[in-house]
């Protein structure tokens, strides 16, 4: 299979970090959804990213449609949910909260690089950078009130995707998000990063480099 799209969106890398974790094998083709938007739309005319060609030629996208897909076919190996009910619905908190701070930080560049300064709504980007700050302030609290474990066997997809928004965010928008003011996401990335399925998809424009 394929997986389309640059490793600098938190929902491409966030999938190439599982399809390790999970032991699937997958080609990565760093395509741009802006500069490369033609090639793109000739694999996916919806130009989202991450895109997933499966091997049949079926294409997928949206990060956690993917990933449910990655998850189904490892099932009898390895899952990255946890499978007590209890425990993943707190892991499905983690993840949603991951999740709106990747969506509240992509929002943020596009109004940033994407508008003409004159046309910036200054009212729109308070209310997202509001919205932004609340999400890792949740996260950060869960997560000094229960870390998660973080090697190579035991991180989760909540773990995965926490540490994922947090790099994403402090390359993008560090002076949106006090890094000092969140210790348990800065304790959470600094040991997440150095893990080989996560340095082996660096954020940025390289093509995944599986070990
Ligand atoms: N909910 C989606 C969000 C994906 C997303 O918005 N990706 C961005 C790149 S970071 C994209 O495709 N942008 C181009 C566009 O939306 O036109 C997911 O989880 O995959």
């Amino acid at each position: 299979m394929q997986l389309i799209g640059m490793l600098d969106s938190p929902y491409v890398r966030r999938v190439a970090i599982s399809l390790q974790l999970l032991g699937l094998r997958f080609e990565h083709r760093s395509l741009s959804v802006f500069s490369t938007f033609a090639r793109f739309q000739q694999i996916n005319p919806v130009v989202k990213a991450p895109t997933l060609v499966c091997d049949d030629g079926e294409v997928l996208m949206d990060s956690t449609l993917i990933l449910e897909y990655a998850e189904a076919l490892a099932a009898a190996r390895k899952s990255l949910m946890p499978t007590r009910l209890s425990e993943r619905q707190h892991a499905l908190r983690l993840i949603g909260l991951a999740l709106a701070a990747c969506e509240k930080s992509v929002q943020i560049i596009y109004e940033r690089t994407l508008r003409p300064a004159e046309k910036l709504h200054e009212p729109w980007l308070a209310r997202v950078s509001g919205q932004l700050l609340a999400a890792y302030a949740a996260l950060d609290s869960e997560l000094q009130r229960r870390p998660l474990a973080v090697s190579s066997e035991t991180i989760d997809q909540a773990g995965v995707s926490a540490a994922v928004a947090w790099h994403f965010t402090q390359m993008m928008l560090p002076e949106v998000v006090n890094a000092a003011d969140y210790p348990g996401l800065c304790a959470l990335s600094s040991r997440a990063e150095l893990l080989p399925a996560f340095s082996a998809a660096p954020h940025g424009a390289s093509t995944y480099l599986p070990s």
